[in-house]
């Protein structure tokens, strides 16, 4: 990565015996809240030249929005090169990059291409990893380095004592799974295994995709054969629709580690996000002050109706919305507190 008077550019080199004839490439944007436009207009290009930093290189995709943290899928299907670019064209810029995953299978040493894979995932440039903003659980937890949600930390480092990984007990049909909050449509999916030992741990595993909190029961996406050591592979849903993302062992008394599961996707139209069943009626008697909501979900779309209903006028009206860490979640639900 490097800067240059005109561009800032950061480049991927292949290797010398590494076309790459079918690529994905996921590009991570910064983590802090500062400066996170700085990789708006940024263009991916695939190709041989290192000229300029590769900007005569065929172009993949441009990056037309990005949140802090936040990382986006590009489909670059049949494009072939040795060397892949990220450019900020026309400016000078600070480019600033966390992470750039490269998912490309390498030419035959007699220069022929190897086949295609036909279940390359087809996923509209940009889609974001929305398990990033999901939430998180597993069926057991091994101990405090091993929290369901350092699978979607955002960091796809393998180093479990670094609590960059999850991991249940030795049990039968060990589970993961994050919830969406609301339907999606799932492209693709990112495994990263754990890199410091037990990589074996997650042959057989399954991802399934549904709306069942019965993961299990869920269709199912993929089977994870085998990975290797640290090993990010990515798995073709087809735009499979679901609120659950969930890898589980079946069959087998297993520990569950992953230390990353990345999910592509767009939220489902609305029609099939249809707003929930009222979930509480809070009457209101000489305020909101210490009253206390409890949804089912945590969706963005759960919603409880205060009662009985009277005029509010805004100039006046404050609400303030804070989460009670105090509360013993009840079963089935996560509570709020309203306060004044
Ligand atoms: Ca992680």
């Amino acid at each position: 990565m490097f800067d240059h008077p005109k561009r800032a550019v950061a480049l991927v080199d292949g290797g010398p015996e590494s076309s790459l004839p079918d690529l994905l490439v996921v590009i991570t944007n910064r983590v802090l809240e500062c400066c996170k436009e700085r990789i708006i207009g940024a263009e991916i290009r695939i190709g041989n030249s290192v000229e300029n930093g590769g900007v005569s290189n065929p172009r993949c995709g441009v990056i037309t929005s990005m949140e802090s943290g936040e990382s986006l899928f590009f489909s670059c299907n049949g494009m072939v090169g040795r060397y892949v670019t990220v450019t900020v064209p026309r400016r000078t810029e600070h480019l600033i990059l966390c992470e750039v995953q490269v998912f490309g299978l390498p030419e035959t040493s007699n220069g022929k291409l190897i086949s295609m894979d036909a279940n390359l995932p087809e996923v509209p440039d940009g889609a974001p990893n929305v398990a990033l903003k999901g939430v998180s659980s597993q069926s057991s937890l091994y101990n405090h380095f091993g929290d369901s949600r350092n699978s979607i930390g955002g960091s796809l480092s393998g180093d479990y004592s670094k609590m960059q990984c999850s991991q249940t007990i030795f049990e039968l049909c060990p589970w993961w799974t994050v919830d969406l909050k609301e339907v999606h449509v799932v492209f693709s999916v990112g495994v990263t295994n754990r890199e410091d030992c037990c990589w074996e741990r997650i042959n057989e595993a399954e991802i399934r995709i549904g709306d069942s909190r019965e993961w299990g029961t869920n269709p199912r996406c993929a089977v994870i054969y085998s990975l290797g050591p640290g090993e990010t592979a990515m798995f073709n849903c087809k735009g499979m629709k679901g609120k659950y993302v969930t890898v589980i062992i079946p069959d087998r008394e297993e520990k569950l580690s992953l230390c990353e599961v990345q999910v592509f996707g767009l939220p489902a139209p609305p029609e099939e996000n249809p707003l929930p069943e009222i979930t509480e009626k809070v009457v209101m008697r000489e305020g909101l002050s210490g009253q206390s909501l409890v949804f089912p979900e945590e969706g963005i779309q759960d919603y409880a109706v205060l009662h009985p209903s009277v005029p509010i006028d805004l100039t006046k009206f404050t609400l303030c919305l804070r989460v009670s860490t105090e509360f013993v979640r009840p079963p089935g639900g996560h509570p709020l507190l309203l306060s004044q």
